[in-house]
């Protein structure tokens, strides 16, 4: 058994599904003709297993190879990330080991959580414990709409909340532009439908901490076993019970990531950005304009925007951050020495603020994991 070769070019192809210190986990793409011949993957995760000593994930068909990066890579600076698409050499098929040669151009590129290629967002709240907040629900919403991803938002725990709350609740974010997927992870409700969402794509789950994420994962994983924990209030913070990212594979084909759930995402974008990440606004802006080509949409005369819709309050609160956001770094001295510059999506840039210096001497003491929880702890509030 070895990894399916690339026939164009030759080269063994796989994708990095956790990273851990200088070692990266690589699933590599499976041979067409074994998925062929095996049909369904418990026969080829079992034959697998079997016939190699790899370390195959318990859900997995894929085989795995824990890589090294060249050399070559580090001197250019060259970043693995999870979800990036690699070049495989010196396969050792017996001990499991490779050398990722090559970094494929990323499609989509995200920073918290750092994943490569995500191509939607699978955006979770709960309907109730922990209560759902629409000024948070809507900032989660903004935050995602601004990484250019495909969002799904699903309501947990609707086992909680009444058919008749849940019209409610349904009939308002409707009313905001987005059909929430109403599911439950403990009643087994609606878990078929996020399933078919997930099919051959790689998806982010995102959502503040006790909204049931890793235990919607591990209903669509099987044997992943994620730390479940309680609903911890504001203890929650620092506490989380989800701590690194790692993709994981789907028996539907898709890869799926966990991340810490935090409670108050940064608002990063510039203000005049803010307004397209509202389906409300783009709706208005699609058959009308404002005025002036630079309306904010907060007092200027013959603005579309501005009106009696129930997020404009959120839009104003949001358009004071990105406006402090934008101030802030304005106010750097030299922004080659504070910021760097970040690929978004679909090949935009960006300016965003680079770590203290004093943050990287910290990390150094810590492992590559704390490093990444302490990340996520920025973005809390
Ligand atoms: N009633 C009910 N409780 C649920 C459901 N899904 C999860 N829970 C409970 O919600 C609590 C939090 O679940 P987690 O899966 O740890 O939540 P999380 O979103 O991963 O939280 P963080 O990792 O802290 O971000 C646990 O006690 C779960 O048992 C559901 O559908 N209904
Ligand atoms: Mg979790
Ligand atoms: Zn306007």
């Amino acid at each position: 058994m070895t990894g399916k070769v690339d026939f164009a070019t030759g080269q063994l192809l796989g994708t990095v599904l956790a990273v851990q210190a200088n070692f990266y986990q690589v699933q590599l793409d499976v041979k067409d003709t074994e998925t062929r011949r095996h049909g369904d993957t418990e026969d080829l995760s079992q034959t697998l297993s079997a016939s190699l000593p790899l370390p195959i994930s318990a859900s997995s068909a894929s085989p795995m190879l824990l890589c090294t990066r060249r050399t070559r890579l580090k001197k250019i600076g060259q970043q693995v990330m999870v979800g990036d698409r690699v070049v495989i050499e010196e396969p050792d098929w017996a001990g499991g080991r490779g050398a990722i040669a090559d970094v494929l151009p990323r499609q989509t590129q995200l920073d918290r959580p750092p994943i490569a290629n995500v191509n939607q967002i699978l955006l979770v709240f709960a309907v109730a414990d922990p209560p759902l907040e629409p000024y948070q629900l809507s900032r989660f919403l903004v935050k995602a709409e601004s990484t250019d991803l495909d969002v799904v938002l699903c309501l947990n725990k609707s086992d909680l909340v009444s058919p008749q709350e849940q019209q409610q609740i349904s009939d308002r974010l409707g009313a905001w532009g987005y059909q929430p997927l109403f599911i439950s992870v403990k009643n087994t409700i609606n878990i078929d439908q996020i399933s078919e969402y997930l099919n051959h794509k790689i998806t982010v789950i995102a959502g503040p901490s006790g909204v049931g994420k890793s235990s919607l994962i591990n209903t669509l994983v099987p044997n992943v076993n994620l730390r479940v924990g309680e609903v911890s209030g504001k203890l929650a913070r620092g506490r989380h019970t989800t701590r690194h990212v790692e993709l994981f594979e789907l028996p539907s084909k898709g890869l799926l990531a966990d991340t810490p759930g935090f409670n108050q995402p940064d608002l990063d974008c510039t203000p005049e950005e803010l307004v397209y990440y509202f389906p409300e606004t783009r709706e208005r802006l699609a058959v009308g304009s404002c005025r002036f080509s630079d309306c904010l949409h907060r007092d200027e005369p013959d603005c579309v925007v501005r009106g009696d819709w129930e997020r404009y309050q959120h839009y104003l609160e949001f358009l004071d951050d990105a406006i402090a956001y934008q101030t802030h770094r304005h106010q750097q001295a030299d922004p080659e020495s504070t910021l760097k510059l970040k690929t978004k999506g679909k090949g935009q840039t960006q300016y965003e603020p680079k770590l203290e210096s004093k943050k990287y001497r910290r990390v150094a003491r810590k492992t590559q994991l704390q490093a990444l929880q302490d990340l996520y702890q920025d973005s809390e509030e």
